[in-house]
């Protein structure tokens, strides 16, 4: 397999070795966090959930007026492109678009040209074990921001709240971590959104209350619903958490993973729960059979 020094990015238009792949020091991403990304994964050959990626990418760039300077069928192309380019068929796509270099001033009128980014490249967020055993988890101390202050549903380049909560867990020794609203309830991970289940039914955090609206939550959802389990967007407290039944974490890095413990508190009967397993096989059947193609195919569907 490649390294990553290896991989052919996309960087303005052009396919280019990684080490040619630079940007300028003046970038307003760099220099403020000033931009967007989206993370999404290909399967057996197909990029998922693509169109929803860039719809939400595109709403986000509108959001803090940042004018992508490619079409989203231009950039759909370009997403496949840099897929094939590196010959993967399971991949990891990282997508960023800055407000692009000005100069030293935080004013983003300032920057002419967006920068955009493509990156392919593959990712193992946790090892095999812990999907299995299902994870360990702790609440912070740290609080999402409201989403008067900074909305999460803009995923943008200021990802230091998260990597404040990635900080704690790792000084704590945990995978992944629970993090709070402003109110106490239980939003989401540091890259991820949280579900329990308790009394046969599926909760997850309500849009708004400081979540980013994954596309895996949104999908597993549907996928809830399809199998005919009661899935409601609902406030979670610790304490709701704490007497689940079941819990698991989704994202496009974690995929569906299962909880186990919280705080010490053992979730329902400490291991991965029944529900957890069957939505995790019914979300891989999906993921590896629907998807823009990258290599030559008939479009198999979204
Ligand atoms: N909440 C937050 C704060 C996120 O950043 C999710 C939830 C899950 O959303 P999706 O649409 O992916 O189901 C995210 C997504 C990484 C990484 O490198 C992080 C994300 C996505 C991909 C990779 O850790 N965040």
């Amino acid at each position: 397999m490649a390294d990553s020094s290896e991989r052919q990015i996309f960087i303005n238009g052009q396919l280019v070795p990684a080490a040619q792949a630079t940007i300028s020091v003046f970038d307003h991403g760099f220099l403020y966090g000033d931009g967007i990304f989206e993370g999404i994964r290909a399967y057996r050959g197909r990029v998922f959930k693509l169109k929803e990626h860039l719809d939400r990418l595109y709403d986000s760039a509108k959001a803090i007026l940042l004018e992508i300077p490619y079409s989203k069928e231009e950039m759909t192309k370009a997403v496949v492109d840099t897929v094939r380019a590196n010959g993967l068929h399971d991949a990891y796509i990282r997508l960023v678009v800055s407000r692009g270099p000005g100069d030293l001033g935080l004013d983003p009128t300032k920057c002419p040209h967006p920068t955009v980014i493509i990156i392919a490249d593959t990712i193992a967020l946790y090892p095999e074990h812990v999907y299995q055993q299902g994870m360990t988890l702790a609440s912070v101390a740290i609080r999402r921001p409201a989403t008067d202050v900074l909305n999460p549903a803009i995923k943008s380049l200021n990802y230091l709240n998260n990597i404040l909560a990635k900080i704690e867990a790792n000084l704590r020794g945990f995978p992944e971590v629970l993090i709070l609203n402003q109110e106490g309830y239980v939003v989401e991970g540091t890259g991820d959104n949280v579900f329990i289940v308790k009394g046969g039914a599926l909760h997850t955090p309500p849009p708004y209350s400081g979540i980013l609206n994954g596309i895996t939550r949104q999908v597993v959802m549907k996928i809830a619903r399809d199998l005919n389990l009661d899935t409601f967007e609902t406030p979670i407290t610790l304490h709701d958490v704490y007497t689940a039944d079941e819990c698991f974490l989704t994202g496009t890095a974690a995929e569906v993973i299962g909880v186990v413990q919280c705080d010490g508190r053992a979730i329902g009967n400490g291991v991965v729960g029944p529900n957890t397993i069957r939505l995790r096989e019914a979300f891989f059947a999906y993921a590896t059979a629907v998807g823009t193609p990258v290599y030559n195919e008939a479009v198999v569907g979204a």
